[in-house]
């Protein structure tokens, strides 16, 4: 994977305020003043033709609901497709759109420019789809009312894959997750707390038995948790042995 070394989100919406407060905090703040990414949100009511500013409309064929029209989307793509360079990816927000997963999540962070579609209503006329977008993309199989909330985790998870977007510790510690297992238990001050106390070995100041415990937790949890990811985790003898022990 060879991410790009910064990477330019438009967002098309009607709802441009909902991108406001999570990109002005914390970690996404700071990849911004960085200049590792730039997100760029457009109102699509912009591109309306009516006074109204309409860019919905009912569906051919009758039904629920309202479908959003074609116009103010190609017209609007083809207004921000010239703000900068290189020209880029159309990604939609879809419920019929691949599942994200860190696989994708990869590959979108090999892309430098991507606009991204947020839907509203119960769809988009699909002459958007078939002529336009270039990658249909989901957050997982449940509904959420539009595509401004699945907009903000794609890019919150593709900016985290740029380099320098999280600190040299952090990314160190992120890429130590990439086998595949579940993240071990942690804990903090006090060692005590409502007569809880903390495993000794984490007060141990022991590194070797440290690592070991928490590969073990790692191994433990990830089979009681999410055994479809044990498939592919390499283990010692020794630690086959220790999980095949634990209830
Ligand atoms: C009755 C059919 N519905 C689809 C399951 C209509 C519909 C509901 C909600 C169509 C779009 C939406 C709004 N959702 C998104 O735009 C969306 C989404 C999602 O709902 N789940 C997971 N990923 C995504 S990406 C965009």
């Amino acid at each position: 994977m060879t991410p790009a070394s910064s990477i330019r989100f438009d967002v098309l919406t009607i709802f441009p305020a909902m991108f406001e407060s999570p990109f002005e905090q914390s970690v996404m703040a700071r990849a911004r003043t960085a200049g590792l990414i730039d997100v760029q949100t457009h109102d699509l009511r912009q591109w309306a033709h009516d006074r109204h500013k309409t860019v919905d409309d009912a569906p051919f064929g009758g039904g629920a609901g309202m479908v959003m029209k074609p116009e103010p989307i190609f017209e609007a793509i083809e207004a921000i497709q010239p703000m900068a360079e290189p020209p880029a990816k159309v990604v939609f927000m879809s419920p019929l759109g691949r599942p994200l997963t860190r696989a994708l999540v990869d590959e979108l962070a090999e892309i430098p420019r991507m606009l991204i579609i947020c839907g509203r209503y119960e769809g988009i006329d699909e002459r958007v789809r078939e002529h336009i977008v270039d990658i249909e993309v989901s957050i997982g199989d449940f509904v959420v009312s539009g595509g401004e909330l699945p907009a903000m985790v794609v890019i919150d998870a593709v900016a985290r894959r740029i380099p320098g977007v999280l600190g040299s510790e952090a990314s160190l510690t992120e890429e130590s997750f990439d086998d595949g297992l579940l993240e071990y238990p942690q804990y903090t001050r006090p060692p005590v707390y409502r007569e809880w106390e903390v495993p000794p070995i984490l007060l141990s100041g022991n590194h070797a038995e440290v690592d070991k415990w928490r590969r073990r937790q790692r191994l433990l949890r990830t089979r009681d948790l999410r055994p479809d990811l044990l498939e592919g985790v390499e283990m010692t003898p020794a630690e086959r042995k220790w999980l095949a022990e634990q209830e």
